[in-house]
This record gives structure tokens, C-alpha cells and sequence, in this order.
């Protein structure tokens, strides 16, 4: 715990003093993704890819990439999701799982 110490001082010199106490946290955490897609999971057709991305610092920016493809920027809606739509039609299809 630590302590900030505030003092304003008026012209004739009345005096008031706040003190406030804070905690300093620098450690600074991975970001955190959650996707609304199961691994493993199929899809089909077009579907919208939704990620709830966190971090203690703020996250800028979520891509997305399928296979070997390049990263493609996803799309911030606020309150930390990013959403796109993934066109599976030029994937080939997966036999079903047995
Ligand atoms: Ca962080």
C-alpha cells in the first residue's frame, strides 16, 4: 500500500492536506481470447466469428486467420468483442466424424 499526499495552501495561508492510498500493480498480463466457435466444433456456410478479447492494459487490435492464410483484422464492436464472418465455402469439407 502506498500513500499520495496532496497539500493546497491559500493565499493567506489556510492549509488543507488529503491523503489518498493506492495499490501499483506493473505487472503487465497476457490478453485472454475467447472464441464462440468449439474447437473441433463444424461450421457451415457463412459464419460470424465472435471473440470476447481482454486484457489488464487494454486490447488494440484481434486478428483471425484459417489454415495458412494471412491474418485479417477482425472487427472491434465495443465492450471488448470483435466479430467477423467466415465464408467456408472455398474450405474443402471435412468427412463427418466418426
Ligand atoms: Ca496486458
Amino acid at each position: 500500500m502506498h500513500t499520495l499526499f496532496i497539500k493546497a495552501k491559500q493565499r493567506d495561508g489556510l492549509t488543507i492536506s488529503k491523503e489518498y492510498s493506492f495499490l501499483v500493480d506493473n505487472i503487465d498480463e497476457n490478453p485472454e481470447a475467447e472464441f464462440n466457435v468449439a474447437s473441433g466444433g463444424f461450421i457451415a456456410e457463412t459464419m460470424p466469428l465472435v471473440v470476447h478479447a481482454t486484457d489488464d492494459r487494454g486490447v488494440k487490435e484481434v486478428y483471425y486467420k484459417v489454415n495458412s492464410d494471412d491474418y485479417k483484422l477482425m472487427d472491434a464492436q465495443g465492450f471488448d468483442y470483435y466479430t467477423t464472418l467466415i465464408d467456408t465455402s472455398s474450405y474443402k469439407t471435412n468427412d463427418e466424424v466418426k
